[in-house]
């Protein structure tokens, strides 16, 4: 059938998020702030999608003082998209098992594939150049991210834009998640999901998913 593979990316393509975290105390440290995210309390700040609305809801979870304004918090982040690109660069960061036969077999059978991310632009860009090549973006008949829509998940803008960049309705096509925010965002559009385990959400229950894998590879065992 004509239907397209639509693919989040932080969790679900690679396990990026201890490469975000890091990237963020790099960040507070710059800026001189004494913020530092360990493991536990990144795992609830992720509930807020985007680095933007994470750094402000910590700001609010532990405020003290006069509430961090837009401006330091979009420095903050600027830094952190910086100190992302870098630790990509220094140390990289592989696929997850499976992945790259998902890609390979949705090429074989001339399935289109899409991008559905709550990330910054550039970061898919510094994951998949050195794993796929600099013409990655060739691959995917339609790549949006977090500034491309007004609400990042677990809002389906993003699964909406794609949807109609594809000119295809949700139910024809599939969405690959690892969070309970992407299969809100993906259901909300009409997308049904199946969603690869990873560290930062394995626990989670995932109702309303048409299947829950541990990784991708169990497609082709
Ligand atoms: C990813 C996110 C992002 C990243 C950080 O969610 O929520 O915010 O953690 O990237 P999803 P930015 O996998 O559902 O797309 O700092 O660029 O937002
Ligand atoms: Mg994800």
């Amino acid at each position: 059938d004509a239907g397209a593979l639509i693919l989040d990316v932080d969790g679900t393509l690679a396990e990026t998020e201890e490469i975000h975290r890091e990237a963020f105390n790099e960040a507070f440290v710059e800026a001189k702030l004494d913020w530092h995210w360990g493991r536990r309390v990144y795992k609830e700040l992720l509930r807020v999608a985007g680095g933007k609305e994470r750094i402000r809801a910590f700001d609010q979870m532990r405020r003290t003082g006069p509430p961090v304004s837009d401006a330091a918090i979009a420095r903050l982040h600027r830094v952190k998209t910086e100190r992302f690109a870098a630790l990509m660069a220094d140390k990289g960061c592989p696929l997850r098992p499976g992945v790259k036969a998902l890609l390979d077999a949705a090429i074989g059978r001339g399935q289109r594939m899409a991008i559905a991310t709550t990330t910054t632009r550039v970061n898919i860009d510094a994951l998949l150049a050195p794993v796929l090549g600099q013409d990655w973006e060739t691959m995917f008949a339609a790549v949006v991210a977090a500034d491309d829509v007004a609400r990042k998940k677990p809002a389906p803008d993003v699964y909406i834009e794609v949807l109609s960049q594809l000119d295809l309705p949700g139910a024809s096509c599939i969405a690959i998640e690892d969070s309970g925010n992407g299969l809100m965002a993906a259901t909300r559009a009409g997308v049904p999901v199946l969603i690869t385990r990873s560290l930062y959400f394995h626990d989670d229950s995932f109702d309303g998913a048409l299947a829950v894998l541990d990784d991708l590879s169990e497609l082709f065992a």
